[in-house]
């Protein structure tokens, strides 16, 4: 970790004006600096102003002090507004409020190209301008240093002034330092662009459009967190699932019912398709077979879809029964599998859990398959009671319940 200058007011006041410093201190005093996070040597911010987008703020520390500041609000050029003295004043009484973010350009070589083709899918949608960027001359590995030389041959000098006019070497160095300067302005819009889509995570709105069973809603959020580059793992379990168990929550207190319920499993499973892929790797030789269903009287079939897709992640083959499985179904497939998963959401279908276990023993294949069973009301004492093989209180150790189970 670099070490930081130490800042002090005086620093911050002599880079800003005195308007400006006095609104900075108001804005910081209100809480009005979001995100702080730290980016090696640089700091940055979302700071809320008077627009309904935070504005994006970031200021460079150097050995002398402050090195640099940009900001996106009216008179951010510098970075000498009120909204940098916020974010600086934060830096300065509350270090501890940032987090360290990775780099960009690390942060994206970690990208497979579909991935960073939905990014810059996304990202156009959301600022056309950008096209711009793109069409300019994507640099290669060996280009992408300012240009040094053969002016002619990267067209800052026209053929007619070649023909009839060598350039000076105060041309030169001017044209060189033209192109140079949109260079390192090209590098740092692409980079700031994609460093605030893929920093400025909130699942707030989407576990609003669970909560509010808004599909289309839930689509987008899921969309945009994936465009951000967010963990799938982090969208699932802060968007998707808060969202649900808020709804549950209603639901016992009586202000949701089950239209409501169900318009939020709709769209929790509209939010779940846009996961699937990253949350399960494709192409992968499966390393077993796994048939899953929910019992029989109980149509609940969201948390057992999402074992089956981290059990796919995981390289398995998925047999999916379905919801509301009556017990000769799991016993037709378990010659074909070597594992059976068993989900119940209600304590009233928790008995069929035992009934498929009995099933299985009285046709004789008990021993040839392992069962694992889960499900909000399930405990591991009740899957010792009934003789299955493993409980799990979700789906990640789902997986590694399997796994185990199975040897891999
Ligand atoms: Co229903 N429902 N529901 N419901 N519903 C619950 C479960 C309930 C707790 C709500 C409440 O009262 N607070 C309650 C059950 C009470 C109880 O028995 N203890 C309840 C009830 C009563 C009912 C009805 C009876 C209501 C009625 O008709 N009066 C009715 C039953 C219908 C039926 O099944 N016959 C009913 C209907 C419905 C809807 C159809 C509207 C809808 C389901 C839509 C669907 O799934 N396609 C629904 C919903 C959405 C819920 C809640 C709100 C959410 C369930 C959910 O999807 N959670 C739920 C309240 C709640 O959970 N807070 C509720 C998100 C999901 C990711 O979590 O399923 O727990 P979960 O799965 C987790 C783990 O449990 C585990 O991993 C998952 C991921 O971490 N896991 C396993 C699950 N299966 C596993 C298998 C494994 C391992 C881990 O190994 C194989």
């Amino acid at each position: 970790m670099i070490d930081l200058p130490q800042l002090t007011e005086s620093h911050i006041r002599a880079w800003t004006d005195p308007g400006s410093f006095g609104r900075g201190q108001g804005y910081y005093r209100a809480g009005h600096t979001i995100t702080p996070r730290r980016q090696g040597s640089t700091l940055k911010a979302r700071c809320i102003g008077s627009r309904p987008e935070p504005y994006c703020v970031e200021i460079t520390l150097g050995p002398g002090g402050i090195a640099r500041g940009e900001c996106s609000c009216p008179v951010g050029a510098g970075g000498h507004c009120k909204h940098a003295v916020a974010l600086l004043l934060t830096w300065l009484q509350r270090p501890d409020t940032f987090t360290t973010v990775e780099d960009v350009e690390t942060a994206l070589e970690r990208r497979s190209k579909a991935e960073l083709v939905v990014i810059i899918r996304r990202m156009l949608e959301r600022h056309p301008g950008l096209e711009q960027v793109l069409e300019l001359p994507i640099f290669t590995a060996a280009e992408d240093a300012p240009p040094r030389s053969s002016l002619e041959a990267n067209g800052m000098v026209s053929a007619r002034q070649s023909q009839f006019h060598s350039p000076t070497p105060s041309e030169i160095e001017e044209t060189e330092f033209v192109r140079c300067r949109r260079w390192a302005e090209q590098r740092e819009r692409r980079s700031c662009v994609l460093e605030m889509e893929m920093r400025a995570m909130d699942y707030k709105a989407l576990q609003s459009a669970v909560i509010e069973g808004d599909v289309e809603g839930a689509t987008r959020e899921s969309q945009r967190a994936i465009a951000a580059d967010a963990d799938p793992k982090d969208i699932l379990n802060s968007g998707l699932i808060p969202g649900m168990e808020e709804v549950g929550r209603l639901y016992e207190e009586g202000s949701y019912f089950l239209p409501e319920m169900l318009a939020a499993a709709q769209a929790m499973k509209a939010g779940l398709t846009e996961l699937r892929p990253l949350l399960a790797e494709q192409d992968v030789e499966p390393v077993g077979r796994v048939a899953l269903g929910t019992v029989q009287g109980d149509i609940h079939d969201i948390g057992k879809n999402l074992v089956g897709i981290m059990l796919e992640g995981a390289g398995f083959e998925i047999v999916d029964l379905g919801a509301d499985v009556p017990p000769e179904a799991f016993l037709d497939a378990a010659s074909d599998v070597q594992a059976i998963g068993l989900s119940a959401l209600l304590t009233t279908t928790m008995p069929a859990m035992e009934q498929v276990i009995e099933m299985l023993e009285e046709a004789g294949v008990r021993d040839e398959v392992k069962v694992v069973v889960g499900g909000a009301p399930v405990t591991g004492a009740f899957a010792e009671k009934i003789g299955a093989d493993g409980y799990s209180p979700d789906a990640s150790s789902a997986v590694r319940k399997v796994k185990g189970l199975l040897g891999i």
